[in-house]
């Protein structure tokens, strides 16, 4: 299968309507011009080429559907002709949420309503423009830096938006490969924030598509987003983890769980068991899976258990060659990577952060349920297990 998708044809009316305000959002930064970096002090005003936006506003627009991981907008894994502008509709969301099957809670700070927060695509040349919206019964400012942006701080420095405010940002995607993005807002508010949930990434595809190890067109069947969050659950004197009325209450007791750099928590998508069980991902045997790992603090070491990174893309530029049959590989602190395989036996397979405290203990595991023919030529029991037998 294949996950082809994007851009419906917006009906003109709406198009024109889109046109006109993305414009106004831009001539809006032009004008106002107050650019306030996380230290509040001012930055460069944004510099938009008359020119160049004129020929944005001719471009195509596209609206991108956004999903909950661990899964991809619909997208074309490559494209002809023009770049297009990717209309994105991100609604900030505070709320209260379990991380584990004992009942552990933390008012998490999402993107769209989710931990990590949704996967964007796009492809190299593309813009992409973004309405961030706070909503009103939100308690903190927020804003978004995209590490796959150039300037203001990703990002961040334009679009800083208090509980009822909205803003609208537009990037042009320069760079292909994985990329975090995340919250900002400032000091010590921007761990807080990460630490609370608030990041994800964003996918630019090579206008061609992705090329394996030899330079050659690759093509995956189905793509996951793993988004990897630690989280520091303060406790009481007792040692059981605490409970808060409101996002925010547990500021000061966050800090200090932080401030041991020891997560309590390290899962995957939101919470310990998001992707095992009956939330497990799914495949079948000769198909190509894609997936993308992110973490917006933490390094950690993705590893498939029975299983192999067939093409890696470590640091998740897809400017570079892919590093092939890797057993382990590394995602920095901060940043995405993106890893496929071919999925050749079928059965439960464990990807999981191979320090094996944090997938074990911590919740950093995920299940892949893959059907199909089993290859005896891979791997066969020869002898079941039973008394030992002398020679
Ligand atoms: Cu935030």
């Amino acid at each position: 299968m294949t996950t082809i998708l994007t851009g419906k044809p917006q009906a003109e009316s709406r198009r024109a309507f889109l046109r006109t305000t993305g414009l106004a959002s831009i001539a809006t930064l032009a004008a106002t011009s107050i650019a306030k970096a996380a230290g509040e002090e001012e930055a460069p005003v944004m510099q938009v080429n008359k020119a160049t936006q004129a020929e944005i506003a001719r471009l195509p627009r596209i609206r991108q559907k956004l999903v909950d991981p661990p899964f991809m907008p619909e997208h074309e894994q490559a494209v002809d002709g023009k770049p297009r502008v990717i209309e994105i509709d991100m609604p900030i969301i505070e709320k209260k949420v379990q991380i584990d099957d004992e009942g552990t809670e933390i008012w998490a700070l999402t993107f769209n309503g989710s931990v990590p927060g949704p996967m964007i695509v796009a492809h190299e040349g593309d813009y992409v423009e973004i309405t961030l919206k706070n909503l009103a019964s939100n308690a903190m400012e927020h804003n978004i830096d995209f590490h796959s942006a150039t300037g203001a701080l990703g990002g961040g420095a334009l679009t800083k938006v208090l509980p009822g405010e909205q803003t609208t940002l537009r990037w042009k995607a320069t760079k292909s490969g994985v990329f975090v993005y995340h919250c900002a807002p400032g000091d010590i508010m921007i761990p807080y924030h990460v630490c609370h949930g608030m990041s994800g990434a964003v996918m630019v595809l090579p206008r061609d598509g992705l090329k394996d190890a030899h330079g050659k067109p690759f093509r995956y069947d189905r793509a996951y987003f793993i988004g990897e969050q630690d989280y520091y659950i303060p406790r009481d004197e007792d040692g059981n983890f605490k409970k808060y009325e409101t996002a925010g209450e547990d500021l000061t007791d966050s800090l200090d769980a932080m401030r041991t750099l020891i997560p309590t928590h390290e899962v995957f998508n939101g919470r310990k068991g998001a992707l095992t069980g009956d939330h497990a991902l799914t495949a079948k045997v000769g198909e190509t899976v894609l997936f993308i790992h992110a973490q917006a603090t933490r390094d950690t070491r993705p590893h498939l258990i029975g299983g192999h990174g067939d093409l890696v893309w470590e640091a998740g530029s897809f400017n570079d060659k892919p590093e092939t049959n890797l057993e382990t590989w590394f995602i920095r602190g901060g940043s995405a990577g993106a890893m496929t395989y071919t999925f050749l036996q079928p059965g439960v397979y464990a990807y999981v952060n191979h320090n094996l405290i944090e997938a074990v203990m911590l919740g950093a595991t995920a299940h892949i349920v893959v059907e199909g023919e089993w290859d005896d030529d891979l791997m066969t029991q020869v002898a079941k297990p039973g008394p030992i037998q002398d020679t």
